[in-house]
């Protein structure tokens, strides 16, 4: 058989759900890429023959492979710094008081309109980068620091100019319902009429949004006024995922159910009813413990009823810099199982085939010959060291559409 790369002597985690063993394993392995695709997997003794003096192989020493990372959940683009609020909070100064300071999501709504394309760009692409080292390939990046028409678009043009140029796989995500802008101050019904209005339908013109994302929350929007986003979404032939249940209970879950949504994110106020609208819909939960970590938040998501009505569980970082500027997809894989009581193999599905479902691809997150080799080999004796050591970065080598990265 013909290949372009052969990955000989590897043990695979293949996060394959057909595959019954624990993380779908094939111990003693081999994986065959051609192009952007993997051609073959399975037992080394199996391996097909193919041409030994032309065909590029490497060994990969009896070390692990995992499909590339996904992280399904950033706010990568963004201008500024929120360390002094960071700073200020320790110090006894409260959420509010660092608001009406024009602090919060609105500093960086400040910062972001005064950046330019090139600052943005540099910026964001060093963090891609740092996640990259860590071993991810499909990111989202999701705008909502912009806040009107002109930097809405330039944020989603920042992370397509970032698609073109970084390795990385990046899915773009419209969320200019995020926060209230300033000069909207009370009136949130006329800034939903803008999204949905003018700002949609441009980045929609622009082929600048790959998805629909809202914030539906007390501090947000309202059940009535996400459902007029989805409802345009709709019109405009776009999915739509949403922040839902993160501080209350205002029935989102149910919503983007409702609208056969992608994903609900964050949920740690989601019920049962909830739960069951997701798993009737095949709407992904999201779960973020660097938001529930950095806000110290008490209120766990319900893992047990995800699992019992088998709701797909993906984990993200939701990278962003007030509630979660931790730029690291493999400290979440920690997070999870410390803090949510995950086991290692789901929260590895968490970041592999599970993320893959949150942004709506069946063609990654999973090894397995007609999907795209999107790899990563690391220097572990157990898949469950990725989510059990941090601060040592196994990872030996990357592939994204089967070109090697690192
Ligand atoms: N939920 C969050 O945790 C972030 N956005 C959201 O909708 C917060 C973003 C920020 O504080 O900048
Ligand atoms: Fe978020």
């Amino acid at each position: 058989m013909q290949f372009d790369h052969v990955i000989l002597d590897v043990n695979i985690a293949t996060m394959d759900p057909n595959i019954k063993s624990a993380y779908g394993i094939i111990e003693n392995a081999a994986l065959a890429i051609k192009g952007d695709e993997i051609v073959w997997c399975g037992p080394m003794a199996e391996l097909p023959e193919f041409d030994h003096l032309t065909t590029p192989t490497v060994s990969g020493k009896g070390k692990w492979i995992t499909p590339g990372l996904i992280d399904c959940h950033t706010h990568l683009v963004f201008a500024g710094s929120r360390a002094k609020e960071f700073e200020a909070r320790l110090n006894g100064v409260s959420y509010q008081e660092i608001a009406a300071q024009g602090g919060g999501i609105v500093s960086t709504v400040k910062a972001t309109r005064a950046a330019d394309r090139e600052e943005l760009f540099v910026s964001a692409n060093k963090r891609l980068q740092t996640f990259l080292n860590e071993g991810v390939t499909s990111i989202e990046i999701k705008s909502g620091y912009g806040l009107d028409i002109d930097s809405e678009i330039k944020m989603l043009e920042v992370a397509d100019l970032l698609d073109q140029h970084h390795p990385i796989n990046i899915q773009k995500t419209f969320l200019g319902a995020h926060a209230l802008p300033p000069e909207y101050k009370d009136d949130s019904d006329a800034y939903i009429d803008l999204v949905c209005d003018e700002m949609m339908p441009r980045v929609a013109k622009l082929g600048l949004a790959d998805a629909v994302d809202a914030f539906c929350e007390g501090v947000g929007f309202s059940n009535a006024q996400t459902r007029k986003v989805f409802e345009k979404a709709r019109t405009l032939g776009l999915p739509v995922k949403l922040h839902a249940e993160q501080l209350s209970n205002l029935r989102g879950a149910e919503l983007v159910s409702e609208f056969n949504g992608l994903s609900a994110d964050h949920i740690e106020y989601l019920d049962e009813q909830g739960v069951q609208a997701m798993a009737q819909a095949g709407t992904v939960a999201v779960l973020l413990p660097g938001a529930f970590y950095v806000l110290r938040e008490t209120q766990l998501p319900p893992i047990d009823l995800l699992l019992k009505h088998n709701v797909p569980m993906a984990i993200a970082s939701d990278f962003n810099p007030g509630t979660s500027p931790i730029c690291s997809l493999k400290l979440m894989l920690n997070m999870a199982c410390t803090l949510f009581k995950l086991t290692p193999e789901q929260a590895l599905q968490g970041v592999t085939c599970h993320a893959a479902a949150a942004l709506g691809f069946n063609d990654r997150g999973i090894i397995r010959a007609g999907l795209k080799a999107d790899l990563a080999l690391w220097d572990i004796e157990t898949p469950a060291e990725l989510a059990y050591q941090y601060g040592v970065n196994p990872l030996l080598a990357l592939w994204i559409n089967g070109e090697v990265v690192k």
